[in-house]
């Protein structure tokens, strides 16, 4: 009857961390652009393959004067992958266990970020150049009240326009763009891209990088579309520029998950020179997240530990839009009380002391295994909120909870 919900009230009380007063409000009324960077992660910022620099637009985007860029970000996503990361974006809840949560749960009543948005008078969308029932999608948006998905029938897929899964990143950024411009302002729109996909395929015009040369087919062209998908966004903010949308917006881009699973482990000891162990397995589930504020010279590169479920509460800060009440795990990454931990959907977890992986304790930093009583009390709390976030999902509880006052609906069926 939603009495459940006052233990996990509780806890995600006790847990908040004050939002950012510096940072707060700084993109107030401005657009919001979610980019999600396909199967992005850390690994490949910065960094070059056989001499060829992967990520180049990124990694001028990492010292640029109005983007933040967190290299410390985990992402938190399980079986049901992109939408996962969707699930976590918007609600600041884990997804599920076993499942996806669009799939099993799409019909709850949710508190999420392009509700929250709606409110302030922001019109809001998604677009993706795939069918609207991939991942359960169309349903899902409903019930995060998104406005309006523009999908595959909102695109036009001119000759050698697609490839792998479909519509290019590139064209599918041109068309979006223009689609945004038709948007009444302000407006948040979130772009989910699709070329750096597994198997990770190209036209070969589109190869601008070698590929690897390890055993792993899946590893060796991953740098090429990575390559490719770092070209897009260059071209999305030329696009963004051009239209004169680029000024009165904020642009946040965030990877969704890991592309190169662990079957790959060998070919991923060769590149990065080190063996992968349970440790670097953890570590390599960083996902870039960045953060762009035009005219704003907030730029830095901040090393702030964190999660997915961080996103939704760092972005409403920026945009001005309180979360007090609102029934979230993560917390604003700006804020001096944010705590360094990502808990993984898996159990696995990092703090800025440790990391947790492979039922073993690994200190940070050295990758040296520890005292496992060292990880115990953390591993017990990654366990709690993990299974609060869980009991939210299953028991559809947010029927049972006002957002505006922070009061428990308990008589409502
Ligand atoms: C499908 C795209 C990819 O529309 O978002 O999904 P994934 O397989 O990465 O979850
Ligand atoms: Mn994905």
């Amino acid at each position: 009857d939603g009495s459940e919900l006052t233990d996990v009230q509780n806890y995600v009380h006790a847990n908040q961390a004050d939002p950012s007063g510096e940072m707060a409000g700084i993109a107030e009324g401005k657009n919001l652009i979610v980019v999600t960077l396909e199967s992005m992660q850390s690994f490949a910022i910065n960094e070059k393959m056989n001499g060829q620099t992967i990520t180049p637009f990124l990694n001028e985007l990492t010292t640029d004067e109005d983007t933040i860029y967190f290299p410390n970000l985990y992402h938190q996503t399980g079986l049901g992958k992109t939408s996962d990361s969707e699930f976590i974006l918007e609600n600041s809840l884990y997804p599920l266990s076993g499942g996806a949560v669009f799939f099993t749960h799409g019909g709850n009543t949710y508190n999420s970020m392009a509700e929250k948005l709606g409110g302030e008078g922001y019109a809001t969308n998604v677009q993706h150049a795939n069918t609207k029932s991939f991942w359960n999608r169309d349903m899902m948006y409903e019930s995060l009240e998104i406005d309006e998905f523009l999908d595959i029938q909102s695109f036009t897929v001119g000759e050698g326009d697609a490839v792998n899964w479909g519509m290019k990143d590139i064209p599918f950024f041109e068309q979006s763009v223009a689609h945004m411009a038709d948007m009444p302002q302000p407006f948040y729109s979130r772009l989910i891209t699709l070329t750096n996909h597994h198997p990770f395929t190209l036209d070969e015009q589109d190869k601008l990088i070698d590929e690897f040369d390890s055993n792993s087919g899946t590893l060796n062209r991953y740098f090429q579309t990575t390559r490719y998908l770092d070209e897009a966004v260059k071209e999305l903010f030329d696009e963004l520029k051009a239209s004169g949308l680029y000024e009165n917006s904020i642009i946040v881009m965030y990877g969704d998950h890991y592309g190169i699973s662990e079957n790959h482990n060998d070919a991923m000891a060769q590149y990065l020179g080190k063996e992968i162990t349970p440790y670097e397995s953890a570590q390599l589930q960083r996902v870039p997240f960045f953060v762009h504020i035009p005219g704003s010279g907030k730029g830095h590169v901040n090393e702030e530990i964190g999660g997915q479920i961080d996103m939704r509460p760092t972005i409403l800060n920026l945009m001005g839009v309180e979360t007090d009440n609102d029934m979230q795990f993560g917390s604003d990454l700006f804020s001096e009380e944010h705590e360094e931990s990502a808990i993984f959907r898996d159990g696995r977890y990092v703090t800025k002391d440790y990391v947790y992986a492979g039922n073993t304790c690994y200190e940070n930093g050295t990758g040296e295994e520890i005292d496992p009583m060292l990880c115990a009390p953390f591993t017990e709390q990654a366990r709690t909120e993990l299974e609060f976030s869980e009991e939210i999902i299953i028991g559809d509880l947010l029927r049972f909870y006002d957002e505006e006052t922070g009061n428990l609906n308990i008589s409502e069926q």
